[in-house]
């Protein structure tokens, strides 16, 4: 069975490289990290809302993802959302039980909104959990007409292939930190719906 072994790497490769921003979902451009390390989540949204431009970027911060900190963006109203936290946390001693829940991007104007065809990125970083796995990033995406709400999240253990609107997918993995592209959401050109 090494043949066909070696093709499904080969196609997943293929497809991954498919992947291009242009046809891309909102995605990372980091998909994955150790555990525990800081992160630097670089948010890069492809399309509009079907071809509407992108007017916002809401994030909702996973529990187990500490201080995040967001990057002002010329022209785009900034604000952050504290939440008490379920389980607090120790730096430097001091314990936090407040944390950034949400961080919102709004462009500030008509000119400042992202054209569909158009491509940019929305960047915070913050501390990732010791705990190896899944972080999923729920992000609302508003545009001049109607918004998208990528907060799909696929049943434990399964891929988020086929979901429609997935949640945005960091892999935090253990310290040996293997890698892998088959659990990244792809998003091939014929599979665009919206
Ligand atoms: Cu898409």
């Amino acid at each position: 069975m090494k043949f066909s072994f070696a093709t499904k790497k080969l196609a997943a490769g293929a497809i991954c490289m498919l992947a291009v921003p242009a046809f891309s979902h909102i995605v990372l451009e980091t998909k994955t990290a150790p555990a525990g390390s800081a992160y630097k989540a670089v948010f890069q949204v492809g399309h509009g809302c079907q071809g509407s431009a992108t007017t916002g970027i809401s994030v909702q911060i996973p529990t187990g993802f500490q201080g995040a900190k967001p990057y002002p963006k010329a022209g785009w109203a900034l604000v952050t959302k504290l939440g008490k936290l379920v389980k607090p946390y120790d730096i430097h001693g001091k314990q936090i039980s407040e944390d950034v829940t949400v961080v919102s991007w709004t462009a500030s104007s008509k000119d400042a909104a992202l054209q569909d065809a158009h491509f940019d990125e929305f960047t915070l970083r913050g501390k990732l959990p010791e705990a190896a796995g899944p972080l999923w990033f729920k992000v609302l995406q508003s545009c001049e007409s109607g918004n998208l709400d990528w907060s799909e999240l696929p049943a434990a253990g399964a891929s988020s292939k086929g979901l429609e609107f997935p949640a945005v997918l960091l892999e935090v993995t253990g310290q040996e930190g293997a890698a892998s592209m088959d659990s990244a959401p792809v998003h091939a050109p014929g599979a665009h719906q919206h």
